[in-house]
């Protein structure tokens, strides 16, 4: 598949997908929302790529929003399929069965922001900067982080980042839950790889019904989301993994969850 706007680089069992509009510091303009849906679908249907990374092309920036030179002149109804878009690719990602991984190499404003909320977790690189600065458009985030940010980092500091549209650092980001782990800039990507490689040495089955149920179970009330903890749970007798992890750990030797 070919893209105008990202790379996919499939390093088996990885894949990095790289928004490459460098000279607008990947801004997301709608042909890159749109290549973003297809390659993470793409991904998920190849069975080598067991864990992917998301990051940005150059030093600057993951990506620094949604590209705002296309919303000049446009009307509300015009804007709501730009919107759904944006929401798709993100359930898209967030349904997936592979793990995804923001590795956030500079700035990840408004719809950059939101897609790495979208992903399963964030690295940053001491440099990155956060924040939701569409306020200072006269908008609101529009790529779920109404939603997705607070379900983070709780409603009080969404109020604060989305109300004042603050751009906040890394180390802050860490504080608050937003990002998993900060590295100086030279090692975010060298150590984000190892991490996706962990990632994909788990039995991918069991990972797929872990992120699942909790993507699935975490809006539902309690009673409905251990229904599909349960559905998720007995699931992984379907796979032969679990008949692995189980007979290696009785056994007492390594399990061979993905052979040649
Ligand atoms: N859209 C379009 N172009 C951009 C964007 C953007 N979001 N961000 C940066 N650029 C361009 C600049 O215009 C500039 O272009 P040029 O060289 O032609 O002048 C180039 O990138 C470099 O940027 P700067 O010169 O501004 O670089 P600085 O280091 O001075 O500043 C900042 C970096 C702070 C990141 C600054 O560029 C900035 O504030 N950018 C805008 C950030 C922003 O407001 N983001 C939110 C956008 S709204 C949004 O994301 C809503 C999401 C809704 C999603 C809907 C579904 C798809």
């Amino acid at each position: 598949m070919e893209f105008n706007n990202l790379t996919v680089e499939i390093e088996k069992p990885i894949a990095i997908v790289t928004v490459n509009r460098p000279k607008v510091l990947n801004a997301l303009n709608l042909e890159t929302v749109d290549e973003l849906a297809a390659a993470f679908a793409m991904l998920d249907a190849n069975e080598d790529v067991r864990a992917i990374i998301m990051t940005g092309s150059g030093e600057k920036a993951f990506v620094a929003g949604a590209d705002i030179t296309e919303f000049r002149g446009k009307t509300a109804p015009e804007m709501f399929p730009f919107a759904k878009k944006g929401h798709d690719a993100a359930r898209i990602m967030e349904s997936m069965g592979t793990p995804i991984i923001a590795a956030v190499n500079g700035f990840a404003l408004g719809g950059g922001c939101e897609m790495a909320m979208a992903c399963d977790m964030r690295f940053a690189s001491e440099t990155a900067q956060f924040g939701q600065p569409e306020i200072l458009l006269g908008l609101i985030p529009g790529m779920g982080g109404t939603q997705r940010l607070a379900r983070l980092v709780g409603l009080g500091i969404a109020r604060e980042l989305i109300y004042s549209g603050d751009r906040i650092t890394a180390q802050r980001a860490y504080e608050i839950g937003l990002v998993n782990k900060v590295f100086p800039a030279d090692q975010l990507m060298e150590e984000t790889k190892k991490f996706a490689l962990k990632l994909a040495a788990k039995p991918s089955h069991a990972l797929k019904m872990a992120k699942l149920a909790m993507n699935y179970g975490y809006d539902l009330s309690l009673d409905n989301a251990l229904m599909v903890e349960t559905q998720c749970f007995a699931q992984c007798w379907s796979h032969p993994d679990l008949e692995e992890g189980v007979g290696a750990f009785i056994e007492k030797r390594k399990a061979n969850f993905h052979p040649e």
